[in-house]
């Protein structure tokens, strides 16, 4: 079975670690739009056009089982588009509300994701569904996708710059939602700079395992050859170099194509 794995950068990766960790046998196909990075200030009608042009292409002609629509800004707005164009399954990934809601003590969670993220439809109805007892915060920040992208290129990340993004959020919540897939590669980064208790929930566990339910039997054991294979919007060979970076920081091996 062959699943192919989109994002605007390398945030997808979050996903692809926690999917490929259960499910090692699949073909993986990532994708990503670096001519289009980033999701998060792009209006809606442009990032569905996009997204839909871009995975109908590529399920035609890598011969997909399952798309993962790895980005939460895309989410949000592109599944019913998606699903009502092909005929295979298509897994998008939305922020956790849910769990936070319940982790949460205080009753006081932290949204954190792209700009776009925080001001969607689907993100208030999340809220209003299963928050409804919970003060929610939202932070919405384009800064938070570099600063993850730089880190996977080898750059630190300033926790001084980050404990400022968070600020206001001090003494406030006690969960904070990586609404964002990129957030989750600088997940200890951003414990670390909250400088206070605080649980952070992502959705990759959940994802994995909705992709492991919908994809039903598949053969464990043996691994798959082709392991992550890379295809870009724009295939220019500077990008190659930067996620073979990305993909080397992260354990995950090296593009083969
Ligand atoms: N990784 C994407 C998300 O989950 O929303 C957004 C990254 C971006 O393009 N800003």
């Amino acid at each position: 079975k062959r699943v192919l794995i989109f994002d605007s950068g390398v945030g997808g990766l979050s996903v692809y670690q926690e999917i490929y960790t259960q499910l090692p046998s699949l073909q993986y196909i990532y994708a990503f739009d670096d001519a289009g990075f980033p999701y998060g200030e792009l209006p809606e009608a442009v990032l569905i056009e996009r997204t839909r042009h871009i995975v109908s292409l590529l399920v035609e002609r890598h011969y997909i089982d399952l798309v993962v629509i790895a980005c939460n800004t895309a989410s949000t707005v592109v599944l019913p588009t998606l699903r009502a164009e092909l005929s295979i399954p298509v897994v998008g990934v939305v922020p956790a509300i849910k769990p936070a809601a319940l982790i949460s003590k205080q009753k006081a969670v932290g949204l954190l994701a792209t700009p776009a993220t925080v001001e969607r439809d689907y993100t208030n109805q999340l809220i209003s569904q299963f928050a409804s007892d919970c003060e929610v915060y939202r932070i919405g920040s384009t800064r938070l996708v570099e600063m993850a992208e730089e880190k996977l290129r080898g750059q630190t990340v300033s926790l001084d710059e980050l404990a400022g993004i968070l600020a206001p959020w001090r003494g406030k919540v006690d969960s904070i939602v990586l609404g964002c897939t990129h957030f989750p590669l600088i997940k200890a980064e951003i414990a670390q700079a909250f400088g206070a208790p605080v649980q952070i929930v992502d959705s990759g566990l959940a994802i994995a395992n909705r992709v492991k339910s919908l994809l039903g039997e598949v053969e464990f054991g043996e691994q798959s050859g082709l392991r992550c294979n890379f295809t870009y919007s724009s295939a220019a060979d500077p990008h190659t170099a930067a996620l073979n970076h990305s993909l080397e920081a992260l354990k995950l091996g090296a593009v083969q194509s």
